[in-house]
């Protein structure tokens, strides 16, 4: 019997990875990078700081800047990207998001947020859904990043849940690997590249029902 749901938050609540990429393209362009929308695919769950590494490995510029710039340019792209999130509503809500967690609610199933993302507060509170969380883990907190089960298992410890009694949700095949390895079952919300080792696959989360996956 499973007892509680732990979802990721970009690409699994709502779509910020095309604000994460306006922002990226804007940075990497000053700085005499290309990136496309093919490569935007592997930032999808990667952290900030480790995003822009990837970045300037992609053009070759891995070794040209200190600590100090390259925490400039992180804190730039952040500026920008939270100007974009300016704009998300309730509309932004990926289908099937707010019945699901209607529903977790009404059978008193608590929920979580395990999101590599800073900003998840601010972009769940814009989306008008921060209280059907009883858990947002914050990511400052973290040791290592997905694919570590470390953000997943610390959700399931705060929402007083074992983590073989957790559902996991996730659109990035790192967290897929981070909720198996602590022992969850794991949903994938496939949308572009297909997702290895998830217990079970949808488009999107109005093809589940809470029922369905509390047996699970
Ligand atoms: C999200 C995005 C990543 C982003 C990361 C950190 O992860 O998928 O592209 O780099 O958060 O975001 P921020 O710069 O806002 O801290 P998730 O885990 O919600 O898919
Ligand atoms: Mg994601």
């Amino acid at each position: 019997m499973r007892k509680g749901f732990i979802f990721d938050l970009d690409g699994v609540i709502t779509d910020t990875a095309k604000y994460h990429y306006v922002a990226w393209k804007q940075l990497a362009d000053e700085l005499g990078i290309t990136i496309d929308l093919a490569f935007n695919e592997q930032l999808k769950g990667i952290s900030r700081m480790d995003s822009l590494e990837r970045i300037l490995e992609y053009g070759k510029k891995e070794n040209q800047y200190s600590m100090e710039e390259k925490e400039a340019f992180a804190e730039k792209k952040n500026t920008h990207y939270v100007t974009l999130l300016q704009e998300l509503t309730p509309a932004d809500l990926l289908p099937g998001v707010e019945q699901f967690l209607k529903e977790a609610a009404e059978k008193n199933i608590p929920c979580g947020i395990a999101s590599a993302s800073k900003n998840a507060p601010f972009i769940l509170d814009k989306l008008g859904i921060k209280e059907r969380f009883s858990i947002i883990v914050d990511p400052n907190t973290l040791a290592k990043g997905k694919p570590d089960p470390e953000i997943f298992l610390q959700a399931a410890n705060a929402l007083s849940i074992q983590p073989d009694e957790a559902v996991g949700f996730e659109d990035a095949q790192a967290g897929i690997q981070a909720i198996k390895s602590a022992g969850m079952y794991a949903v994938g919300i496939e949308t572009q590249e297909a997702l290895e080792g998830a217990d079970q696959v949808v488009k999107q989360l109005d093809e589940l029902s809470v029922d369905a996956l509390l047996r699970v």
